[in-house]
């Protein structure tokens, strides 16, 4: 199991609070203690963990209880709230590589981090899932890393391109690049040396070959074992370029894994998969939910978060209702209502449940491509709190940052804002109407 002493610990943790007879302030401070004690042992950097120990302290004692839910289930709720956006949040993307098309990815990294290892991982992962998948050898520097991944390629039943002798790694990055979308290999992964004294050479060569090759992705190889150093690995990393993400290797009982995963979540760099044993199968998409309820021990705690949640949700969205019906439609009931839209249908609909407002908004008020409202939540994501609740603070200089923060550009956040007019003000005229004839349909606002 992936970072067993820090799993053994949590879970301990947790399982003393569920059997305490009382959840009072004793009770709760020793928890935060037994949580403290068991990221610093994980090597989780010391002032992160100072910092969640205190707002884990303060939300278990201080927020209201939904109904329905007893302190304790509360406390086992933050904390895995807590540790999740302790590890990136609930944010997992897989990479969707299209069929059809040739997508690049290059491994980068410095030596033993597990490139070559996580080529073969990335191989197997994605020809499971039916994509036709290449690997191109351009390490040329260590003896023996053409046959090491030839062979790892023939195992996982890839295409392999490598040239032996030639001196030259970007040339044979860029000749094996091309050889394989001539064959239409659909993903084509890139593997390199790491053979770098310091992060400059390997960020130099990084560029070098990534201006020779443009891949589509960059994937920084991080070595979990290291613990907090990650950390600036993943930083210079993030900062030479956009299109990064994170595959963090020798998570398999490693004593310093946590420090690595939260020291790398903590620079924003998205951690996309771990690397959890050396075999090629030994490959994990990385969700921070997922994983947080296995460090505390799925089984026990799920279904107790999922209960809590599910009031948390359905007390919200009674009050976006409430919010919608009063006229104050703000980009955060927007945003919420996006999130809800999987499981109620569209707003349209909604508003159409809400007695007294069985309008249906007319269909471009809310059209939204499944790739647009990704895109807006996204987006929204990288706003403040005041942001979401007076959009029209929203200036040139936030654009260009919330721009910046979720990768998309200016003219993308100004679409979201008008869409977000267009609504509000279709909302408002709804809202008229339905204060200027109340008995038509009659009937209130839901009130949980
Ligand atoms: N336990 C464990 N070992 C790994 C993992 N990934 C890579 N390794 C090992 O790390 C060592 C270096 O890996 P390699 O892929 O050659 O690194 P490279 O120099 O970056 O290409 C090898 O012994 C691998 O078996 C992992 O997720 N878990
Ligand atoms: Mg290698």
């Amino acid at each position: 199991m992936v970072l067993d002493s820090l799993s053994s610990s949590l879970g301990n943790a947790i399982k003393k609070i569920l059997r305490t007879p009382v959840v009072d302030e004793k009770a709760v401070k020793e928890l935060v203690r037994d949580i403290q004690r068991a990221l610093i042992q994980s090597d989780v950097n010391v002032k992160l963990v100072s910092e969640l120990s205190k707002r884990i302290e303060k939300r278990i004692l201080e927020e209201e209880l939904p109904p329905g839910i007893t302190r304790r289930e509360l406390a086992v709720k933050v904390v895995y709230d807590e540790l999740t956006g302790l590890l990136g949040g609930e944010r997992a993307q897989l990479p969707k590589y299209q069929r059809g098309r040739s997508t690049v990815v290059l491994l980068v990294g410095i030596q033993g981090s597990g490139k070559t290892t996580t080529a073969s991982k990335l191989t197997w992962f994605h020809k499971k899932q039916g994509l036709s998948v290449g690997v191109v050898c351009a390490d040329n520097f260590r003896a023996g890393a053409y046959d090491q991944l030839k062979q790892l390629a023939d195992r996982s039943g890839a295409e392999f391109y490598g040239e032996k002798g030639n001196p030259n790694a970007v040339e044979i990055a860029k000749n094996g690049v091309q050889r394989m979308k001539e064959k239409g290999i659909e993903l084509i992964i890139v593997d390199t040396a790491g053979r770098h004294k310091n992060e400059g050479d390997l960020i130099n060569e990084m560029k070098e070959i990534a201006e020779a090759i443009s891949p589509d992705e960059i994937i920084l190889v991080l070595d979990g074992t290291i613990g907090q150093q990650a950390m600036q690995q993943a930083e210079a990393f993030n900062q030479a370029t956009k299109i990064g993400t994170i595959f963090l290797t020798k998570l398999d009982g490693s004593a310093r894994g946590g420090g690595a995963l939260s020291a790398v979540a903590a620079t924003g760099a998205p951690i996309r998969f771990i690397g959890t044993g050396e075999g090629i199968e030994e490959i994990e998409p990385f969700s921070p939910p997922r994983f947080v309820g296995r460090l505390l021990g799925m089984g026990d705690i799920e279904a107790l978060v999922e209960k809590v949640k599910e009031v948390q949700k359905t007390t919200s969205m009674s009050k976006d209702l409430s919010a919608i019906a009063s006229g104050r439609f703000t980009l955060k009931v927007l945003y919420n209502q996006m999130q809800a839209l999987r499981r109620m249908g569209p707003l349209s609909k909604i508003l159409q449940s809400i007695p007294g407002m069985g309008l249906s908004l007319p269909k471009e008020a809310m059209d939204l491509s499944e790739e647009r409202m990704k895109k807006w939540m996204v987006i929204m994501q990288s706003m403040t709190e005041e942001e979401l609740e007076e959009p029209h603070i929203i200036d040139g200089s936030r654009m260009r940052r919330i721009a910046r923060g979720s990768g998309t550009t200016p003219k993308d956040i100004r679409e979201l804002l008008d869409q977000y007019k267009m609504s509000k003000k279709f909302v408002k005229q709804m809202v008229t109407k339905q204060k200027r004839f109340p008995g038509m349909k009659g009937g209130q606002i839901p009130k949980h």
